[in-house]
């Protein structure tokens, strides 16, 4: 799958040596925390504001407004302009090209679980 934008290429890809070491739960655990530090506390979904608020403690903290904003529209199924829980773990996964390999049906099964 081509990556629309390009603006979250400089994404390093780190998960699946995550994966290894945490297994599937623990990672999923993971993204969620990630999830959680992103989000906006009182609407419970990762905005605009509260995800550039926050890229810095991910890690994140070079991109731009306009990365951003991308990074949010690329992982936004749903088009209400925020991410829930599971538009944020599906966007990581996607973002990572070697978890994208293997790493789908792992994905789909944590999510209804
Ligand atoms: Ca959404």
């Amino acid at each position: 799958m081509a990556m629309r934008g390009g603006a979250v290429v400089t994404f390093e890809d780190f998960f699946p040596v995550m994966v290894e070491r945490l297994g599937a739960r623990g990672f999923m655990e993971e993204l969620s925390k990630g999830f959680r530090l992103l989000m906006d506390k009182e609407k419970g979904v990762i905005t605009l504001e509260s995800l550039k608020r926050n890229a810095g403690l991910l890690g994140l903290s070079g991109m731009s407004d306009d990365d951003v904003r991308s990074m949010l529209r690329e992982g936004d199924l749903d088009g209400d302009g925020t991410l829930d829980e599971k538009e944020f773990c599906v966007l990581m996964f996607r973002l990572s090209p070697g978890l994208m390999k293997g790493s789908k049906e792992m994905l789909e099964e944590a999510i209804d679980s």
